[in-house]
């Protein structure tokens, strides 16, 4: 087969062309050929994956329990449900934690679950809930558990909401529950938005004390793959910024309760907890804007924004001084690596905030992200929050519970006059998210929950040095002779985030594109004849 070249256009009508026409047109609105910064387009996202279509998402138990309260180190995650919801949620995502002493409550290594069986399906599975908690109670002595619902609990309807009351009062510790089940919505995204609902309902605001510190912040969506936090952590301290809580990241319940009472939230991951961001603000006045940690560029741009907004002269010279001793040593590290990793192709299908946050470190390496997209993201993702009042609310979202949020007049707290904020309004860019369209350039192919066979043509006809992803893909790619990097797990590696990350990751992509051991390997269409047959109905 003759391989057509890399036009983007031919290569979206190639694909086009293969589905049956009614998926051809579902799809075409998720497969956008970007236009520049100018002309950012709309782009069909957070909908329906299409049937029969292999799809890199998850579920939305997933997107609850995994990713928001997973990282969690003093709460029981109490999963109710049947054995394998848990099990392949066991410590399969990376988030590390430090406990502070080693008989410091952690129970990230633990799985807990209800268990339920097919007798629990027929006659319910509340009673085996409740026995749960006592037991989950009696061993650990926790702080607090989180019940999370799989599919079947909301099949038979078994009220997890009830049971939390119930044994709330019993065992006199918080408990709550999620009806975070993995059909809820359309992928993990779903579950995000349940787990910040939850956390608002019943955790934020209970305690009133908070982290010592002049300039308190709380870090949103940052869950320490890798260690990421780690790294993080270790820049706040330098620069003397406090973080009062983080969400969730290297966490415990305790940060969540105090987390109303920091000056500032800067937002990491926009989609899985821009919901909490949002609530917070309204509800005790503590102000938001993205920052971003994965590149060495983008955590200064970063920390210089914390410093404009508490705009205290001393805290300023300090951020300075550490991003200078920083970049110094990691401007030694580029300038080795760059030139042989200058100019390279990379492509990243992830989740739904990394695919745009690590085009940054891709480009400090002068590599092309040729195109890239999100499992899960919705448009403000791709096309910044400008466009959410012209999404469309459809079945499924209206399916998650959208709280309406009042002012606590008991914990509000105005941070910055209005005069203030506006005057920090131009470079801090509060409430706002850009998204990673503006970002790209002009004729890459931005693509929303990308099939396999998508995937497949992608590397076919790019052919690029390195292709980013999970942990499904990562086989099927390989074989195909390219290398695919983790950005979910990072393939065991990392921290990735601020300055030491950004120099494990420079590292680890220039042994990635510079091996010569994937030239070895040939993909299926590179050694056979291929068997074509025409879709006719
Ligand atoms: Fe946010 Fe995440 Fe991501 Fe995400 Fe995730 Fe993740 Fe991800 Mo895997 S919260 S959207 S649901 S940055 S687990 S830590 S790596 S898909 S890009």
């Amino acid at each position: 087969m003759a391989k057509i070249e890399m036009d983007p256009q031919r290569w979206k009508q190639e694909i086009l062309q293969k589905y049956p026409a009614k998926i051809a047109k579902k799809r075409e609105k998720s497969i956008i050929i970007n236009d520049g910064p100018e002309n950012v387009k709309p782009i069909q996202a957070n909908i329906r994956t299409i049937p029969g279509i292999i799809t890199q998402r998850g579920c939305t138990y997933a997107g609850c329990k995994g990713v928001v309260l997973g990282p969690t180190r003093d709460i029981v995650n109490l999963v109710h449900g049947p054995i394998g919801c848990s099990f392949y949620a066991w410590l399969t995502r990376r988030n590390q934690t430090l406990p502070p002493t080693p008989d410091s409550p952690n129970y990230m290594m633990y799985a807990f679950s209800t268990d339920m069986q097919d007798s629990n399906i027929v006659f319910g599975g509340e009673l085996k809930l409740k026995q749960a908690c006592r037991e989950a109670f009696e061993i650990f002595k926790p702080k607090a558990i989180g019940i999370f619902s799989t599919c079947p609990v909301g099949l038979i309807g078994d009220d997890v909401h009830a049971v939390a009351r119930e044994m709330k009062e019993e065992l006199g510790i918080n408990i709550f529950g999620f009806s975070c089940e993995g059909y809820k919505g359309v992928s993990q995204s779903a579950g995000h938005h349940i787990a910040n609902n939850a956390l608002m309902k019943h955790v934020i605001g209970l305690n009133d004390t908070c982290a010592k510190g002049k300039f308190l912040i709380n870090m949103l969506g940052e869950y320490n793959i890798g260690g990421d936090a780690f790294e993080i952590e270790r820049i706040f301290e330098k620069c003397g910024i406090t973080l009062n809580s983080s969400f969730s990241g290297n966490s415990t319940i305790e940060q969540f309760e105090r987390a109303h009472m920091a000056d500032l939230n800067v937002v990491m991951c926009h989609r899985s907890i821009n919901y909490v961001a949002e609530m917070m603000e309204s509800k005790y006045g503590i102000p938001w804007f993205k920052v971003n940690f994965i590149g060495a560029k983008s955590s200064a741009k970063s920390l210089r924004k914390i410093a404009e907004y508490f705009g205290d002269k001393e805290l300023t010279d300090n951020v300075e001084k550490v991003i200078a001793e920083e970049l110094a040593i990691v401007k030694k590290e580029i300038d080795l690596i760059r030139p042989k990793t200058e100019g390279k192709m990379a492509m990243m299908f992830v989740g739904g905030s990394r695919a745009h946050h690590y085009q940054e470190l891709f480009g400090e390496l002068g590599m092309r992200t040729m195109s890239a997209g999100y499992e899960f993201g919705h448009r403000d993702d791709y096309e910044g929050r400008r466009v959410i009042p012209s999404i469309v609310v459809d079945a499924d979202s209206r399916n998650i519970e959208q709280l309406t949020i009042e002012k606590d007049e008991a914990k509000y707290r105005q941070r910055k006059t209005e005069a203030e904020l506006s005057t920090l309004e131009d470079s801090l860019k509060f409430n706002e998210y850009e998204g990673m369209m503006v970002e790209m350039a002009k004729g890459t192919l931005v693509i929303d929950d990308l099939s396999h066979y998508e995937m497949e043509k992608l590397i076919e006809i790019y052919h690029p040095d390195v292709f980013c992803a999970g942990i499904k893909e990562k086989y099927c790619v390989q074989k195909m002779g390219i290398p695919l990097k983790q950005l979910h797990s990072y393939d065991y590696g990392g921290p990735y985030a601020g300055f030491k990350g950004a120099v494990y990751f420079y590292k680890d992509i220039d042994m990635i594109v510079n091996t010569s051991v994937w030239k070895l390997i040939k993909a299926p269409w590179e050694t056979e004849a291929v068997i074509e047959a025409e879709y006719a109905a």
